[in-house]
């Protein structure tokens, strides 16, 4: 280096900040466990599509049909006049599903997600698809409290979470969600999909398919956190663990370390013993009549249920 130049460090961002504080605690509790959130980088998204169409991974593809033989209906407990709130957003291909069974001209559609340029990206090529539809993006993270733009005379407000991404909260998140969505679509409804128990078999092999995508998937929050926060860890020190949990009705994802090893995260160490793992994610299964009644104490009225013939996947309609 140049006498005269200073070399600093490049600051981390405040994303960044955020993962490495929330690593720290995820390390340091017992047993040891980390948001899923933070399988969405780059990366991670780009696996979760990938995921979306494999073969073993059957709820993307079980509720995109049942979008499509069904819109119409569904949009039919929606009314003529509505403001279309999309928790979570990304990509907005379902959604297009319901758009393409409703008149524009009544619709003030309200994309939310907490990616901004993904979200903004989305729109644009939907504002392009559908020139008559009104779109009001709203860059936040839906989980906490915000603020929706306010409802058009006459119309009502209904939400869409689809994905069966209620299923990757705690069962306090998910009680937490339901009741602030019933009381800011009060009047309205909530349009939502939920994976429904079924064999362990064709579980496990969802979360366990054959090329390894999810298990690249799960790795990924440790390659970020090597990548992004300078963790250090034995290569091939963890594997994917991923099982049916028929206690709490739920895959566990864990990564799990295949040695005694020490992960090295800033200047602390934490230490695995063979086979303890990191919980990376939950993916809660339901029944029906489950989550109905699970909704129904959050403030919402059972209605319509969409589901396939296997019964592995059901969209609800629910009244606020
Ligand atoms: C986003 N979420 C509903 C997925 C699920 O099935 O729980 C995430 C996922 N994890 C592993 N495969 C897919």
């Amino acid at each position: 280096m140049k006498p005269g130049i200073e070399w600093r460090q490049p600051r981390a961002s405040a994303e960044q900040r955020q993962f490495a504080a929330d690593l720290h605690a995820a390390l340091a509790r017992a047993p040891k466990a980390i948001s899923p959130k933070y399988f969405y980088d780059e990366t991670g998204s780009r696996l979760f599509e990938q995921i979306c169409d494999l073969p073993e991974y059957y709820p993307t593809r079980t509720e995109l049909a049942l979008l499509q033989a069904h819109a119409a209906d569904m949009a039919a407990q929606f009314g003529p006049q509505v403001q279309l709130v999309e928790y979570g957003a990304g990509a907005l291909r379902k959604v297009r599903l319901l758009l393409d069974a409703m008149p524009h001209d009544g619709v003030q559609f309200v994309p939310m997600d907490i990616s901004g340029p993904h979200l903004l990206a989305a729109c644009d090529g939907l504002a392009v698809d559908c020139p008559g539809l009104a779109i009001q993006p709203l860059v936040a993270d839906f989980t906490r409290p915000h603020t929706l733009p306010p409802c058009a005379d006459g119309s009502r407000r209904v939400g869409f979470f689809p994905g069966s991404s209620i299923g990757n909260f705690t069962p306090a998140e998910a009680d937490a969600f339901l009741r602030l969505a019933a009381a800011e679509l009060k009047g309205g409804g909530l349009l939502i999909g939920i994976d429904l128990v079924k064999d362990a078999h064709v579980l496990h092999a969802a979360y366990n398919d054959a090329r390894g995508v999810t298990a690249a998937f799960n790795m990924n929050v440790l390659e970020r956190a090597r990548a992004e926060l300078g963790a250090e860890f034995p290569s091939g020190g963890f594997e994917h663990l991923a099982f049916y949990n028929p206690a709490y009705r739920r895959i566990e994802m864990h990564l799990r370390a295949t040695q005694p090893l020490v992960l090295r995260l800033g200047d602390q160490s934490y230490m695995f013993n063979e086979g303890e793992t990191l919980h990376t994610e939950h993916s809660h299964k339901y029944t029906v009549s489950g989550f109905q009644a699970l909704a129904q104490r959050a403030g919402f009225k059972p209605g319509k249920v969409w589901t396939d013939a296997n019964q592995w996947f059901a969209v609800l309609w629910l009244e606020a």
